[in-house]
């Protein structure tokens, strides 16, 4: 009747933006990534008979009414697939400001579907688990599972063959580093994601192309990130980037998610790597205005110290792959290796 479920965010490396089937939130195109060390979401969730309403509270506070409805909305259906009347007490909290953009949904949403399943009696594979998470949100799909992930879009109409799979695991590459440049002021999202991807497909003129390239350029990350090729991955990860910006900025009315410090860092890494004469680092972004930016360990110092000092930089954070989501607790089971709380990421 009750679990506890932690899960990380993920940063793609191929970005999911698109959606074929809205009911199912079934992408257009398959997508890569790496989930993050230090961040987590940590939800318990207790179905209760004695409760008339579902309770939702967000980091220690009762959740607004956009967020509860969306947690409701995925009780909703546990409850349909348990045959499980109850409502339910949700208590998520995060170990990073959630409104951060640091893709809290994809944490969240992932450990709501670990934490509510397990407590209403539901064994899922994490295959399950990947399928279910997407249906709070796409990205939550693949924060189920550590390491390189590839979320696959499936073919199938009702989205049986659509869910994420681990690729490589947390330590196929120890000397990875994403180099997470929190900037100053970034904006709050007004459009969320899934409405804003929507207006991408009907209006930008270049989301045609966009998708008749991927098929290719998924292979190639696939295979650099298997060789561990900095020299193939990082110009791939940039120009894919671009290519997700492109669509976002080619949408009417135009998504615009980054500001002047965002545009600086990107300009950085491309006159770092132009000095090495080599790849010494890629970026990549999501819908936000912070910037991921790969590198390696022997690189990091000389990268991190030009981009801090670029100004309206907040905060620079040195994150690797980490592990996918577990089940912290269920019915008064407690893995106790995992300890009680998250730990705070600095
Ligand atoms: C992704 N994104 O593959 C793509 C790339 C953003 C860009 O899945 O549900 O902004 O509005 O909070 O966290 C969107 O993730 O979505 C997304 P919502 P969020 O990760």
């Amino acid at each position: 009747m009750e679990a506890t479920y932690e899960a990380a965010p993920n940063i793609a490396l191929v970005k999911y933006w698109g959606v074929r089937d809205e009911e199912r939130t079934l992408p257009f195109n398959s997508s890569i990534s790496v989930t993050l060390d230090r961040f987590r979401s940590r939800t318990t969730v207790r179905f209760d008979p004695e409760l008339a309403a579902d309770r939702v509270e967000l980091n220690g506070a009762e959740a607004a009414p956009g967020p509860r409805d969306d947690v409701v909305q995925f009780l909703d259906r546990i409850r349909e697939r348990a045959g499980w009347p109850w409502h339910a007490e949700v208590r998520s909290a995060n170990n990073f400001p959630t409104a951060s953009g640091l893709a809290s949904s994809a944490s969240g949403f992932a450990a709501l579907a670990g934490a509510a399943s397990a407590a209403a009696g539901l064994r899922l594979s994490d295959r399950e688990l990947s399928r279910l998470a997407r249906r709070g949100s796409g990205s939550a799909a693949r924060s189920v599972f550590g390491g390189f992930v590839e979320w696959r879009a499936g073919t199938r109409p009702d989205g049986s063959d659509c869910y994420a799979r681990p690729l490589f695991g947390p330590r196929h590459w120890p000397a990875l580093v994403d180099l997470v440049v929190l900037v100053e002021g970034a904006p709050v999202k007004t459009v969320r994601s899934a409405d804003a991807m929507h207006r991408t497909v009907r209006t930008s003129p270049t989301y045609a192309r966009r998708l008749a390239e991927l098929p290719a350029r998924l292979r190639k990350i696939r295979r650099a990130i298997g060789a561990r090729d900095p020299q193939r991955l990082f110009p791939l990860v940039m120009e894919e980037c671009d290519s997700f910006r492109e669509v976002c900025e080619t949408t009417r009315p135009p998504l615009d998610y980054l500001t002047s410090t965002s545009r600086a860092i990107l300009a950085e890494v491309r006159g770092l790597n132009r000095e090495a004469g080599r790849s010494v680092a890629a970026y990549t972004h999501d819908a936000g205005a912070h910037v991921h930016v790969f590198t390696l360990d022997r690189y990091l110092g000389r990268v991190r110290g030009r981009l801090a000092r670029l100004p309206g930089v907040e905060r620079t954070l040195a994150v690797r792959p980490g592990p996918g989501g577990h089940l912290v607790s269920a019915a008064g089971r407690t893995d106790r290796r995992r300890g009680a709380r998250p730990k705070v990421a600095r």
